[in-house]
């Protein structure tokens, strides 16, 4: 596969530390950023020496672990994303992916099932009639992209939380991973996974989630940038090693939290 991010040359390694610092809290970011610590810190904090990277790449990657490590230490799972009325709807939602809108997988609802794994009691798999019959929650929040949009959507499913307790997850594992049927996937924290408005999509705007969107399942979670909600998920495991995903794979920000 093809690396996305390719290196870039002339990047100072302390302006860098600078732009990392911006995520800690003070007097942490004042004592972090004091004298020459703070390359010592950013290794032991990452657990990787930035004075072994020849290249910028290898700092970029390793500031953005630390950015992980921070993010996930900062974030709030009792905390919720803004929510909109119904009037704020972005209309035409727009449609994202690494190919065209017509490249999109075209999945059989009569014959899918959402298979089930890893650290969890009843991995029966599961059918979109049953998945359809559980209690739904709706909300309308925005989705934020990386590559620069945002739009607000209504989206409609099942509490994620609500459905790992149903199959019996043992949800002190550490991340959960979706594997979708292009061959995209997402590993996701426990904490963000239990998040109340972490949600199993099936629906957009209060009708059966189109091809564009997902169908027949998106995992939403507007505590996060778009690429970490998998459309066309065809697998749920709950485990605790971390399966990294498509574009964490590539240089994106694993946490990526908004
Ligand atoms: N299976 C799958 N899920 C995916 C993607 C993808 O390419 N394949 N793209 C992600 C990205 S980058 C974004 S911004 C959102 C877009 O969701 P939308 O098409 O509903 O707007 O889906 C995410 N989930
Ligand atoms: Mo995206």
């Amino acid at each position: 596969m093809p690396r996305l991010r390719k290196p870039i040359t002339g990047v100072d390694p302390k302006l860098l530390i600078k732009d990392a610092a911006k995520l800690l809290p003070e007097p942490s970011r004042r004592r972090f950023l004091r004298g020459a610590t703070s390359l010592g810190a950013l290794a032991l904090l990452t657990g990787c020496d930035i004075i072994d990277g020849d290249t910028s790449e290898n700092a970029l990657r390793v500031v953005s672990r630390f950015n992980d490590w921070v993010q996930a230490r900062l974030f709030n799972p009792h905390t919720l994303a803004p929510t909109y009325p119904e009037s704020a709807i972005t209309r035409p939602f727009p449609f994202n992916a690494y190919y065209d809108e017509d490249e999109a997988p075209q999945i059989d609802g009569s014959r899918y099932q959402l298979q089930i794994g890893g650290l969890v009691d009843n991995k029966k798999p599961w059918t979109l009639a049953e998945l359809y019959k559980l209690p739904e929650v709706s909300q309308i929040t925005r989705l934020v992209c990386v590559e620069g949009w945002s739009a607000i959507g209504s989206w409609q499913g099942v509490k994620l939380s609500d459905f790992l307790k149903l199959i019996g997850a043992d949800t002190s594992a550490k991340y959960v991973w979706f594997q979708c049927a292009e061959g995209y996937s997402n590993t996701i924290d426990m904490p963000t996974a239990l998040h109340p408005q972490t949600q199993l999509t099936l629906k957009f705007d209060n009708k059966i989630l189109p091809t564009a969107y997902g169908f027949p399942i998106k995992i939403r979670i507007p505590t996060k940038l778009g690429f970490k909600n998998p459309k066309y998920v065809t697998a749920m495991w709950v485990q605790n090693n971390d399966a990294g995903g498509y574009w964490e794979n590539q240089g994106y920000n694993w946490f990526s939290g908004l």
